[in-house]
C-alpha cells in the first residue's frame, strides 16, 4: 500500500510548495503516497476559532491550547487505522527533538502511515503529550518560526526514496559509491564557457577513468570540507588508495576553494 502521510498544522496551504511541484509533487500525483491536513482550527468551539492563549506563569509569546490539536491528532490516527495503519509513528517536529540525518529518513520511508505535528507560536501545552507518544525530530540547530518547513523537508525527504519517485539515472546514483561522499564537480555543454575549459577525462568519454575522476573528485572534497563523514565511513581499497593520494599532494586544499 502507498503510504499515507497525515499533517496537523494550521497552515495546511504552506504545503502546495511541497504537494504542487517537483518530485515530491509527482510522486504524489502518482499516487506513490498521500498527503492529507488536519488544522486544529477546525476543531475548536469557540467563535473566535481560538488555537492559542498566554502561558500560565508569565512570559513572552503565546502557546497552542492542547484540545485543538489533541482533537486534530486524535482524527488523524482514528483516519490512518481505518486505512488499515494501526500503529503510525507520531513526529513532532520540534527544536527539543532528535536531528534528522538520512538513515532517519530512510527508516521512515520504510513506514505505512506518519503523523506528523507541526507547531507554532512558543510551543505546545505539555499535556498533549500525556495524551499521545510523540516522537521529537529536528532538523537542525538554527531558529525558525514554526514546525511546517521541517515538516517539508522530511516528507520530501522521505518522499522521493519512495520506489518510483526517482528517475532511473537518479536511483542509480542512489546506490552507488559515492554514497555517503560528498558530490562530484558536474559539468554540461558548452565544452567552453568564457575560456573554462570542461575537464578533459569527461570529454575522452572513458567510463572506468571518469568513475576513477568522479571518485577522486568526491574523495578530495569530503576530506576537504566535511572530514567527519570520512571518519564514519569504511573505505574500499579503491577509496583508501585515492585518499592516500590526495593526502600526499595535499590537493584538499584546492578542493575546498572549487
Ligand atoms: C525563540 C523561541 N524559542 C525560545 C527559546 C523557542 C522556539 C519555539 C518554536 C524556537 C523555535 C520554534 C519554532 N521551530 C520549530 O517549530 C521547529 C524547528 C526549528 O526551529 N529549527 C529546527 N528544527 C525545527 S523542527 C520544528
Amino acid at each position: 500500500m502507498a503510504p499515507r502521510y497525515h499533517v496537523v498544522t494550521l497552515f495546511p496551504a504552506m504545503f502546495a510548495g511541497l504537494t504542487g511541484y517537483g518530485v515530491s509533487g509527482r510522486a504524489i500525483r502518482d499516487g506513490l503516497c498521500s498527503v492529507r491536513f488536519w488544522d486544529p482550527r477546525d476543531f475548536t468551539r469557540d467563535n473566535y476559532r481560538t488555537v492559542d492563549d498566554r502561558p500560565f506563569g508569565g512570559g513572552p509569546g503565546m502557546v497552542m491550547l492542547v484540545e485543538p490539536l489533541d482533537l486534530a491528532l486524535t482524527a488523524a490516527r482514528v483516519t490512518l487505522r481505518r486505512q488499515g495503519v494501526s500503529a503510525p509513528r507520531l513526529i513532532y517536529l520540534s527544536p527539543q527533538g532528535r536531528r534528522l540525518d538520512q538513515a532517519a529518513v530512510a527508516e521512515l520511508a520504510g513506514a505505512a502511515g506518519l503523523v506528523l505535528l507541526a507547531g507554532r507560536y512558543e510551543g505546545i501545552d505539555e499535556r498533549l503529550f500525556a495524551r499521545h507518544c510523540l516522537e521529537e525530530v529536528s532538523i537542525g540547530d538554527y531558529v525558525l518560526s514554526g514546525g511546517e518547513l521541517p515538516a517539508m523537508v522530511l516528507l520530501d525527504a522521505v518522499i522521493r526514496l519512495l520506489p518510483g519517485a526517482l528517475g532511473h539515472a537518479d536511483s542509480a546514483r542512489e546506490d552507488s559509491f559515492v554514497d555517503g561522499l560528498l558530490d562530484c564537480p558536474h559539468y554540461t555543454r558548452p565544452e567552453r564557457y568564457m575560456g573554462l575549459e570542461v575537464p578533459t577525462v569527461l570529454r575522452a568519454g572513458n567510463h572506468g577513468e571518469v568513475a576513477r575522476w568522479r571518485l577522486r573528485q568526491a574523495l578530495a572534497r569530503t576530506l576537504a570540507r566535511r572530514p567527519d563523514l570520512l571518519e564514519r565511513r569504511v573505505l574500499s581499497p579503491l577509496e583508501t588508495e585515492l585518499l592516500g593520494e590526495i593526502r600526499r599532494e595535499g590537493d584538499a586544499a584546492s578542493a575546498a576553494s572549487d
